[in-house]
């Protein structure tokens, strides 16, 4: 392992108004995206729409460090036939990977999930990085619940976050490590901070454990909000200050960035939050966004499935890009939304 080269692109993946495209929908989710705008879920219209993302230039070069790719999209050519990891680096962004495969049910833990996709994991890694891959994303998922998440649960999760961090690195690969605390459920904003601490705790001790170089990761955590079927709701400053609270409670100073997901967020709340965050300032570690929805959820309305809408989905991603760029600078204001195309 390179630990200097690591660092190189983890700083990279975290650089100044810059975050992350989550483009790793797998199969499955993409077509939910899709049914929600009455498009077939085929190999083709996937391909479109990635590549039309890919190839949003300004976005890419000014806001967009890395892009998290599906197994089928790292193999995958552009309707031209230039590889689609080609334009992404053409546009001066790092291709990443999903490694994981998906969840499974945890043995003796209803409601509760495991990240599966260890076995083979060493195999895979070098193949990855031969075709352009320096970055891996796995995420882990707990759910807030009555009586859950167990320690079995924490534990597992966090110990498969680690094993699998150990391995990226050993392959010369940054792992995004992710451990989700969904939206989900009922629960209140204390029991998402309860909750996110565990995890985080439970995650950086097996990190240790593992022998992993915190120097050589970006951690991809949620921010602490109250679930969805909350009848409590929070304000953008509480969110900030009570996911900054969490983070300094937890995080090393060592670790280069935190990338957040935005975990059914809204556009405008995700970027929000994360700009008053960086407004707080005085933090060791960057602070940007690993958006998936909060970054696609516009241009996919915007496209509609129809080539006749590619510059208008380009210019809805242009968009968010910038947006969430300038909220990674703490420099975003709630006017230039109203301003937007
Ligand atoms: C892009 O969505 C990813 C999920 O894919 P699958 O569930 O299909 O495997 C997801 O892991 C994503 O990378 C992150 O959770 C961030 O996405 P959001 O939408 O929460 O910002």
């Amino acid at each position: 392992m390179n630990l200097d080269d690591l660092n190189k692109v983890a700083k990279a993946m975290v650089a100044p108004g810059k975050g992350i495209l989550a483009a790793d929908e797998s199969t499955g989710t993409i077509g939910k995206r899709f049914d929600a705008i009455k498009t077939e879920n085929t190999e083709d219209n996937r391909r479109d729409y990635r590549e039309l993302m890919f190839r949003t230039t300004e976005a890419m070069k000014n806001n967009i460090s890395g892009v998290i790719l599906y197994d089928e999209t790292i193999w995958q050519k552009a309707k031209d036939g230039t590889p689609l990891v080609d334009i992404i680096k053409k546009a001066g962004a790092l291709p990443g990977i999903k490694v994981d495969e998906g969840i499974k049910p945890l043995p003796n833990s209803p409601g509760e999930v495991i990240t599966i996709g260890l076995d083979k994991l060493a195999d895979r890694l070098p193949k990855y990085y031969e075709q352009g891959a320096r970055f891996a994303k796995w995420r882990a998922v707990i759910d807030v619940g009555p009586g859950i998440p167990s320690y079995d649960c924490i534990h597992a999760n966090a110990h498969a976050l680690a094993r699998y961090a150990a391995l990226c690195q050993a392959a010369q690969i940054v792992p995004i490590v992710e451990p989700e605390v969904l939206m989900d459920g009922n629960h209140d904003m204390d029991a998402c901070q309860k909750v996110t601490t565990w995890i985080l705790k439970e995650t950086f001790q097996e990190l240790f454990y593992a022998k992993v170089a915190l120097e050589g990761i970006v951690l991809k955590p949620n921010m602490i909000v109250p679930g969805k079927g909350s009848k409590t709701r929070a304000t953008v400053e509480e969110v900030a200050q009570r996911t900054v609270d969490v983070l300094k409670n937890c995080v090393p100073g060592a670790v280069p960035g935190i990338a957040f997901l935005s975990g059914g967020q809204t556009d405008e709340e995700a970027t929000a939050n994360l700009d008053a965050m960086n407004k707080i300032g005085g933090l060791p570690w960057a602070l940007t966004f690993s958006y998936g929805r909060a970054l696609q959820a516009a241009p996919q309305k915007a496209w509609g499935g129809k080539s006749e809408n590619v510059a208008a989905a380009q210019r809805a991603f242009m968009h968010r890009a910038k947006m969430n760029g300038l909220a990674a600078l703490g420099q975003w204001k709630a006017d230039l939304e109203k301003k937007a195309a």
